[in-house]
């Protein structure tokens, strides 16, 4: 197995692109694949001030470690849910790195700063804990980007992921999701920061590869959340297919972007937008679920 660059050893192999690497290849063609999708998207460029979204995984910390990198003006992000011992390991990996490569970090913790707490609301609300989550990391990426004048947030969404929402979107012809799908989400109101995910056409391994290669430190467990999801299932459905044709996730996501995406774009125009009567955030309802959760919560102290 030779890399196809420059026929030295190959330590990784690329199914779908036919294609080894070695060490110092599989870093250019990783670097390569970012630099496109962004020009690609027109994510953003060397004067924007990008906010970062980590979780402590490898994704994440691909993701803040390349774009500092290349030379973009990046600041991490990360949000303490309150999920026990994998809130606190994450909280301090994510702590360390910043402080040993000298990046900027905000942290926000929802139950310190703002008395959310995902488990009562859950419960009070009869809504899976991770839809709350979702909520309020939504909310919260996009507040700290607006009050904090930055022009654009990055996640760090791999194939894996894209591909998986969208098999789970076809499925039930999530038609709003599915107008929503996409690498980069301009913004639709002066209060709505635009959204990227840079990784999107890199793959969890490849962005495991990255994270080893250049000795990341980054948390291995998953969400306790995680296990069980849907998601997980539709990955290992698209795994079986990739297996046994090689490109298949990437071709599913590039040929819904290209043909099929369009289709869906009238229902994403239509969706009206209001700001929050309490705090002033971009919602759809009267009131935006964040301060929903906050007042449940003050209602319902005794749960
Ligand atoms: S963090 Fe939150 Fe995820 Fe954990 S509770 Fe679910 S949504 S799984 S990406
Ligand atoms: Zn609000």
């Amino acid at each position: 197995m030779k890399c196809v660059r420059c026929k030295a050893k190959g330590i990784i192999y690329l199914k779908r692109h036919n294609a080894a690497f070695c060490q110092d290849c599989f870093l250019y063609y990783y670097k390569n694949q970012v630099k496109k999708n962004i020009k690609r998207y027109k994510m953003f460029d060397k004067k924007d001030k990008i906010l970062v979204v980590i979780s402590g995984g490898k994704d994440s910390m691909a993701l803040w470690h390349v774009l500092a990198n290349e030379g973009y003006s990046v600041t991490g992000m990360y949000i303490n849910l309150g999920i026990g011992q994998y809130s606190d390991k994450s909280q301090q990996v994510v702590e360390s790195f910043a402080q040993k490569s000298g990046l900027e970090l905000i942290v926000k913790d929802i139950k310190k700063e703002y008395g959310l707490d995902i488990y009562k609301l859950s419960k009070l609300l009869k809504r899976s804990t991770c839809s709350i989550c979702g909520s309020i990391k939504r909310y919260l990426f996009n507040k700290v980007a607006y009050d904090g004048g930055f022009s654009v947030v990055a996640t760090g969404h791999n194939l894996d992921d894209e591909a998986a929402t969208l098999l789970g979107n076809v499925l039930s012809w999530e038609e709003g999701y599915l107008a929503r799908q996409s690498p980069v989400l301009e913004s639709t109101h002066q209060k709505l920061v635009k959204k990227v995910k840079p990784l999107y056409t890199l793959t969890e391994r490849e962005n495991l590869f990255y994270v080893l290669i250049n000795k990341i430190e980054f948390l291995h467990d998953e969400c306790p959340h995680a296990t069980g999801a849907r998601s997980i299932l539709y990955k290992e459905v698209l795994n079986r297919l990739e297996e046994e044709s090689p490109g298949t996730k990437q071709r599913f996501i590039t040929s819904f972007l290209e043909k099929g995406r369009k289709h869906f774009q009238d229902v994403y125009e239509k969706i009206e937008l209001k700001e929050c009567i309490s705090c002033g955030q971009v919602t759809t309802t009267e009131i935006c679920s964040f301060c929903r959760f906050a007042q449940i919560l003050k209602q319902n102290k005794e749960v």
